[in-house]
């Protein structure tokens, strides 16, 4: 998402590309252009990976792709379909007449690293920011968005071993941006300006910056391109999956959003994912954890995640039995952010003994 002063959130799409003084001198931010050459110009482009940055938060790598996308610009924003009547809405990605979704044989395995290099001191913060964001989605839809804590020290864009890396950069016109399942490996980063930090209070949070582009991470468009909005229109290379809703995670709100900055995913959001990747359960196999010993009280279904203090789905410190199916891992750790002492379980558990009975405030689950 970028950072759009109210100027630009009125003048439409063509201005929230350009951010004075981050692009070309010869742009005229204030003049619609006519032509490829002079909306190039007014694109931002990223200095450290020569990708433009169109949507706010959207990167295209190469020229033939931005000019695609000016075409797409250009053309009218469709009339609604159904004037009246509830219009089709969270909406998917189209490359090539298809969705621009993961593939099963990656959805329960999104994995990403978060570079200890950039984010330095950040660190900690962005980890559990991108967990808790992961979880948002995951927690309802057949995906699983998995920290791969061990690359975090080689977490560069060329990193083979995880699916895509989570950077903080300077000077960027956004507050992060993202990226779409069909884009390569190298373009596949989630980059944290540090205004992220700077500037956000709530009810904007790191957490819901993240939760905003791991839609994007997913194939989700932002939902302000539909027409019914009547503004901030992008193109028409998407698809609806449910009713427009004006406070979807996927809408900015200056474009006329209904949502406060929270970017909370709301019921259609999940409805609509669900349609694309199927619900939890489609992730394989999944563990389940009990309050009480002999799987008793209170219980919650986990697939492959990591699952912190708020997240478990059962009170804190009180996990006392759980059921493991047969290739999957659990790890039960004694503190929140995934510290502390660790138990290591990988088949149903009655209880989970003494030494470990209502201690577990965060868990790992993984399949092996
Ligand atoms: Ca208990
Ligand atoms: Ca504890
Ligand atoms: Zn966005």
């Amino acid at each position: 998402m970028s950072i759009i002063t109210k100027q630009f959130a009125v003048s439409g799409a063509i201005f929230m590309l350009a951010t004075a003084g981050q692009v070309q001198a010869s742009c005229n931010p204030n003049v619609k252009p006519t032509n490829f050459e002079q909306f190039k110009r007014c694109v931002y482009q990223e200095p450290n990976t020569s990708v433009w940055i169109v949507d706010g938060d959207i990167p295209i790598t190469t020229e033939a792709g931005l000019r695609k996308f000016y075409e797409g610009l250009m053309a009218s924003p469709t009339t609604p379909s159904a004037l009246g009547s509830p219009s089709a809405e969270l909406i998917v990605n189209r490359v090539n007449n298809a969705d621009d979704v993961w593939s099963d044989a990656t959805r329960c395995s999104i994995r990403y690293c978060v570079s200890q290099a950039t984010t330095g001191a950040r660190y900690q913060e962005v980890v559990n920011a991108m967990t808790a964001a992961s979880n948002a989605w995951s927690n309802h839809i057949g995906v699983s968005i998995t920290h791969v804590a061990n690359q975090d020290g080689n977490c560069t864009a060329q990193n083979a071993q995880v699916v895509f890396d989570v950077q903080v950069v300077n000077n960027q016109p956004y507050l992060a941006r993202a990226f779409f399942p069909s884009d390569q490996r190298a373009t596949r980063n989630i980059n944290i300006n540090t205004t992220s930090f700077a500037v956000v209070q709530p009810p904007l949070t790191l957490e819901g910056i993240l939760r905003h582009e791991l839609g994007h991470v997913l194939g989700f468009r932002h939902e302000h391109t539909r027409p019914e909005t009547g503004q901030c229109f992008e193109n028409n290379s998407w698809r609806p999956l449910t009713p427009y809703d004006s406070d979807s995670v996927m809408h900015y709100p200056q474009c006329g959003g209904t949502g406060d900055w929270g970017f909370n995913l709301t019921n259609n959001d999940i409805a609509g994912a669900v349609l694309l990747y199927g619900n939890q359960a489609n992730c394989g196999s999944m563990v389940t954890i009990y309050q009480d010993a002999s799987y008793s009280w209170v219980s919650k279904s986990l697939s492959v995640g990591n699952y912190d203090i708020n997240q478990l789905g059962i009170s804190n410190d009180s996990l006392s039995s759980l059921k493991v199916p047969s290739g999957m891992k659990v790890t039960l750790y004694e503190h929140a952010g995934f510290q502390g002492k660790t138990l290591v379980i990988t088949d149903d558990t009655v209880f989970v003994g003494d030494s470990f009975n209502d201690k577990t405030s965060s868990i790992k689950v993984e399949s092996e």
